[in-house]
C-alpha cells in the first residue's frame, strides 16, 4: 500500500512538474535583427531587446555615446526613423494553431509593425505591452517581420504642434542639453536628458518579443494579494488572466504553493468577454506561513507559486509561475493629535509594525536599457542593502523597472515606494492619451502586483506641487492645467489603480499632502507641507552641515546635493585635456543650472579648497572635496531625520517616518546626486549611509551652547536595553583624548537625547582652549562600534589639524574568496580618509571616515576575483589636509 501511494505522488509531482514546460506554441523573436535607416543608409545588425544606439556601436558606425560630447555629435540619430526587421520560420505545428498572436512586451515607442509587408498594428506607448493577431498574415516556411519607428523625437514635436494648446514645459533647460517636448509621448521621460542624465531618445524593441499559438487560452497575467486573518492565518487572493480563443474554453484551473501544496483545483469556463479568473484562497495553518519583511525586520520568505491551465479543447496547458511573499502593509495618515490643524502621520506599517524608511530614489541605471544586465541591478541593489537601506522609490521620470529588478528587491527585502512615469510636467489629455496610459496602468500592475517589495503607488514626480507653485507659468491658466491634472490622475489613472489594487495605498503624487492634498481637491494649497505627505527639499547654498536649516517634514522621499564621480570613473569617457573642474566638458557635462558653481561655494562654507598647482591633482582633489560636501549634507539631514520621528513640536511639525535621498544611482558618468556611480563605485556618501542608515545611530549635535548626544533605533525594543557610551575629547594636533565621560544609558524609544552638557562646561579644565581646536569622538563603550564624531568648528575654521602620515600595514588575504583585510595606521587625527582599489570593482567596509585611533582594520570586498598583488599595487589613501599643498 505505502510502496503504491509513493508511485502515485511522484507521478502527480512529475506530471505537473512536467507540464510547465507549457504545450503552448511559442516562437521567440529575441536575438540578431537587423537596424536600418534608409534615409542614410544604415543597415546594421542589432540585437533585441535593444535600441538602435547599442546597434550602431556594435557595428562600430558609432563611438561610445558616453564619451565627451558624443550626446551633441550623435543628435542626428534619434531625429531619423529607425527600422527593424527579421525573419522567421513558422513550422505547420504553429500555423495549425487556432490563434496566433505576436506579443510585444516593449516597444520604444512610435512603430508601425508588419508581418509580411502587411500592417499588423501601431505602437504608441513603450509601457504597454502590445499583441496582435497574426495568424492571417503567416505562412509556413519564412515569414518577415519589420517594425517602422518613428523618431520620439519629432513625433514628440509634431504631437505638440497639433496640440491645441501648450503643454509646458515645451523644454528642458539649456543646460540639461536635451529633446523638447517628451511630455506628449509616452516613453522614459529622461530619456530626452534630465538635470542628471544625457539625452539618448532611443528607438528599438526593448523588451521581449515572441509569436506564440494557441487553441484555446493562454495564462498572460497572474496577480496576488495577501491578507493576514485576526487568527493569524493567511488568505491569498488569486487572479487569473487569460488571453482566450474565439470560442468558450472551459478547463482545470489548477493552483500550488511550492512544490508540494496545491491550493485550488476547479473547472472553469472562460470566454474572451469573460477572461479573468479570481480565487480567494486560504492558507492551511499547517502551511505555517513565514512573513515577508523588509531589510532589518526579518526574513524575506518568498513562496513559489504555480498556476497552470489546462483546456480541454485540445489538451493544451498554459502556465505560469511566480515568486510571491505574505505581507501587508498599510499607509498611517491619521491626525496626529487631537488638533486637526496639527496635521497627520505619514508612515508605513508593515505585518503591524511601523517603519522608518531609509533609502534612496532609483533612475534608470543607463540610457540603454538594454545594457541594465541582471548582475547590475543585483549589484546595485545589494550595495543599497549592504547600507541598511529598506526602500528604493522607482522616480517617475524613469521606466517602470524589470521584472528582475522588483524580484531582487523581493529577495533583499527593499520596499519599493513606485511612482507612476511621469515626471515634471503637465500632460496632455486628449482621448488617445488618456487612453494609452489606461492601457499602461493596466499592464503595469498585472505585471507588478504579486511582487511584496512594492509598497506604494504614487501618481507621478512633482506634478501637483509644480503647479501649485507656477513651475511651469501655468498660474495664467490655471483652471485649464488643474483640469487636466485631475483628468489624468483623479480620473483616469486612480480609477484603475484602485479598481485593479486596492491592496496598496495609492498616493496622487509625490511630493503630495496625501489625504489632505485629496481633500483640498488634489492640488493642495502647500504640496510638501511639513504637516502632511512627503515632502522633497533641496537646499544648495545654506550650511549644509547645520541641521537647523531642514525642514522637520513626515516624511522626506526626496532631499540631495551634488558630487562629481571619481576620476577613475570619468577616466574612459573624458580626454586628458578635460581632466579640470573647469573645463569646457566639466561645464557641459554638469546639467544642474550652476551645479559646479554651487560644490565649490558649498564647500568653502565647511574647508579650505585645495590648492594643488597641478590641474589634474587640483581636480581630483576637488572631487574628493566634492564627496565630503554631499556625504557630510547627507549626514546631517538624514540623521536629523530620523531623530525627529518619535518627536513633535509644539506646532505639531515632527513624527518623520522616512528619509530616502536623492539619488542612488547613476545613468552616466556626471555630476550628480547619486551615491553609487555609473560604474557601481561607492562614492563617500554611499559610505557614510552605512553609518547614517544603521539600525543603531549615534547622532550627536551642536544645539547652540550644548553638546547634544541621541541614540536612534530602528524599532522600540520589546524590554528597555542598557548600556555605555564614552564620550572623549580631542584636540587636532595631540592624539589621544583629553578627557572621557562614559554615560550610562536606557534605551526605550526609538530616539532619544542619552547625553546633554553645556560646551563650555565640558571644556573647562582641559586643554581644549578654544572649540576650534577640538572635536568630540564617541562610541559604544563595550563595542567601539557604532562611533560618532562631532566637532566644534567647520573645518574651515579649525585649528591644529596637521598633515596624517597615514599607511596601509598587513595587508592580507583572508580564507574568504574576494575578501581582504588591512590595517591603517595614522600618527595624527585625520578627518575624511579615503582609501581607493583604483579599477577594482569592490567596496570597503568602511571609508571616508575621520581616523581617531592610532590604527583601524579595514576589509575589501571585491565583487570580482582579483589577486592580492593586483588589489596591494592598487591602493592608494588620502585625508583632508592632503589637498593643502605648502
Ligand atoms: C527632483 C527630482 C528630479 C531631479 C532632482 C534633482 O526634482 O524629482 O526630477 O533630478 O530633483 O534636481
Amino acid at each position: 500500500m505505502a510502496v503504491a501511494q509513493n508511485v502515485i505522488f511522484v507521478t502527480v509531482c512529475s506530471l505537473y512538474l512536467f507540464s510547465f514546460s507549457s504545450s503552448l506554441s511559442t516562437l521567440d523573436l529575441n536575438g540578431a535583427w537587423i537596424v536600418s535607416n534608409e534615409v542614410r543608409g544604415y543597415n546594421v545588425s542589432g540585437s533585441v531587446p535593444g535600441s538602435m544606439y547599442t546597434a550602431l556601436l556594435a557595428a562600430g558606425v558609432i563611438q561610445d555615446p558616453y564619451y565627451r560630447r558624443n550626446d551633441e555629435t550623435y543628435r542626428w540619430i534619434a531625429k531619423e526613423d529607425w527600422n527593424y526587421s527579421r525573419t522567421f520560420t513558422v513550422i505547420p505545428k504553429l500555423m495549425a494553431m487556432k490563434t496566433i498572436v505576436l506579443v510585444c512586451e516593449g516597444l520604444d515607442t512610435v512603430g508601425k509593425v508588419f508581418v509580411n509587408g502587411k500592417v499588423v498594428g501601431k505602437s504608441d506607448n513603450m509601457f504597454v505591452r502590445y499583441t496582435f493577431d497574426v495568424k492571417d498574415l503567416l505562412k509556413i516556411g519564412e515569414n518577415i517581420i519589420k517594425v517602422e519607428f518613428q523618431s520620439a523625437v519629432n513625433y514628440a514635436a509634431e504631437r505638440s504642434k497639433q496640440y491645441s494648446y501648450t503643454v509646458p514645459p515645451t523644454c528642458p533647460t539649456p543646460q540639461s542639453h536635451g529633446d523638447c517636448h517628451v511630455n506628449m509621448i509616452r516613453k522614459e521621460q529622461c530619456s530626452f536628458s534630465w538635470d542628471w542624465g544625457p539625452s539618448f531618445p532611443t528607438q528599438g524593441i526593448w523588451r521581449d518579443i515572441y509569436i506564440q499559438g494557441y487553441n484555446s487560452a493562454v495564462i498572460r497575467d497572474v496577480t496576488t494579494e495577501t491578507m493576514r486573518g485576526s487568527d493569524g492565518l493567511w488568505t491569498l487572493q488569486v487572479a487569473v488572466f487569460f488571453e482566450v480563443t474565439s470560442v468558450l474554453v472551459s478547463g482545470q484551473l489548477r493552483i500550488q504553493l511550492d512544490k508540494t501544496t496545491v491550493l485550488h483545483v476547479s473547472n472553469i469556463t472562460i470566454s474572451q468577454s469573460n477572461s479573468s479568473h479570481t480565487l480567494t484562497l486560504k492558507i492551511p495553518k499547517e502551511e505555517n506561513i513565514m512573513m515577508w519583511w523588509p531589510n532589518g525586520y526579518g526574513n524575506q520568505t518568498l513562496y513559489q507559486l504555480y498556476v497552470y491551465f489546462e483546456s480541454k479543447i485540445s489538451p493544451e496547458i498554459s502556465s505560469k509561475k511566480i515568486k510571491i511573499g505574505f505581507r501587508t502593509v498599510k499607509l498611517n495618515q491619521e491626525y496626529v493629535t487631537q488638533n486637526k490643524s496639527q496635521g497627520r502621520e505619514f508612515y508605513f506599517v508593515i505585518n503591524g509594525q511601523s517603519i522608518f524608511a531609509k533609502g534612496s530614489n532609483w533612475v534608470p541605471a543607463d540610457s540603454f536599457l538594454e545594457t541594465v544586465t541582471r548582475a547590475r541591478i543585483q549589484n546595485r541593489l545589494q550595495s543599497a542593502k549592504d547600507v541598511h537601506m529598506n526602500m528604493l522609490r522607482v522616480w517617475g521620470g524613469g521606466v517602470y523597472e524589470s521584472d528582475e529588478f522588483y524580484e531582487i528587491a523581493d529577495e533583499l527585502g527593499i520596499m519599493i515606494w513606485q511612482d507612476f512615469m511621469f515626471g515634471c510636467a503637465m500632460y496632455p489629455t486628449d482621448k488617445s492619451f488618456l487612453s494609452s496610459v489606461t492601457s499602461e496602468v493596466l499592464h503595469q500592475i498585472r505585471r507588478l502586483k504579486h511582487h511584496p517589495s512594492i509598497i506604494a503607488y504614487s501618481g507621478n514626480n512633482e506634478n501637483e506641487k509644480a503647479l501649485r507653485q507656477n513651475w511651469y507659468g501655468t498660474s495664467t491658466n490655471f483652471t485649464r492645467y488643474y483640469n487636466d491634472y485631475i483628468q489624468l490622475y483623479k480620473e483616469t489613472l486612480m480609477p484603475v489603480v484602485v479598481n485593479e489594487d486596492s491592496s496598496r495605498p495609492f498616493l496622487p503624487s509625490s511630493p503630495t499632502d496625501g489625504l489632505e492634498s485629496e481633500s483640498e481637491g488634489w492640488v493642495a494649497q502647500d504640496p510638501g507641507s511639513e504637516y502632511f505627505g512627503d515632502i522633497h527639499d533641496y537646499r544648495y547654498l545654506d550650511p549644509y552641515f547645520d541641521y537647523k536649516v531642514y525642514r522637520i517634514p513626515r516624511f522626506a522621499s526626496e532631499y540631495g546635493l551634488q558630487s562629481w564621480c571619481s576620476y577613475e570613473t570619468l577616466e574612459p569617457v573624458f580626454a586628458e585635456s578635460d581632466m579640470d573642474y573647469w573645463s569646457d566638458l566639466c561645464d557641459y557635462r554638469q546639467h544642474h543650472p550652476f551645479g559646479n558653481f554651487q560644490m565649490m561655494a558649498e564647500a568653502l562654507l565647511y574647508m579650505k579648497l585645495p590648492n594643488s598647482s597641478d590641474v589634474k591633482q587640483k581636480f581630483k582633489d576637488l572631487i574628493y572635496i566634492t564627496q565630503i560636501n554631499q556625504a557630510i549634507a547627507m549626514k546631517t539631514e538624514t540623521e536629523h531625520y530620523r531623530r525627529w520621528q518619535n518627536r513633535l513640536d509644539s506646532t505639531g511639525r515632527g513624527h518623520t517616518m522616512g528619509a530616502l535621498y536623492w539619488q542612488l544611482d547613476d545613468i552616466w558618468q556626471a555630476p550628480t546626486w547619486a551615491s553609487i556611480e555609473y560604474t557601481g563605485k561607492w562614492k563617500m556618501l554611499h559610505y557614510y549611509a552605512r553609518h547614517f542608515f544603521a539600525p543603531m545611530l549615534i547622532s550627536p549635535i551642536m544645539d547652540g551652547e550644548f553638546l547634544d548626544v541621541y541614540v536612534v533605533v530602528d524599532q522600540v525594543p520589546p524590554q528597555p536595553i542598557t548600556n555605555n557610551l564614552t564620550i572623549s575629547l580631542h584636540r587636532w594636533d595631540q592624539m589621544g583624548a583629553l578627557q572621557n565621560w562614559v554615560v550610562e544609558f536606557k534605551i526605550n524609544s526609538t530616539a532619544g537625547s542619552v547625553f546633554r552638557r553645556n560646551v563650555t562646561d565640558l571644556l573647562t579644565k582641559t586643554s581644549c582652549d578654544l572649540p576650534q581646536r577640538c572635536f568630540f569622538y564617541m562610541y559604544l563603550t563595550n563595542t567601539q562600534e557604532p562611533s560618532a564624531w562631532v566637532t566644534l568648528s567647520t573645518f574651515r575654521e579649525a585649528i591644529g589639524l596637521q598633515k596624517a602620515n597615514i599607511k596601509i600595514t598587513n595587508l592580507r588575504t583572508t580564507g574568504e574568496d574576494k575578501i581582504f583585510n588591512l590595517t591603517i595606521t595614522t600618527d595624527n587625527f585625520a578627518p575624511f580618509v579615503w582609501i581607493d582599489a583604483y579599477g577594482i570593482k569592490g567596496r570597503f567596509s568602511d571609508n571616508g571616515f575621520l581616523l581617531a585611533q592610532s590604527q583601524k582594520n579595514i576589509s575589501f570586498y571585491a565583487w570580482e576575483s582579483v589577486t592580492l598583488d593586483r588589489f596591494n599595487s592598487s591602493l592608494s589613501i588620502k585625508s583632508l589636509m592632503d589637498v593643502y599643498y605648502e
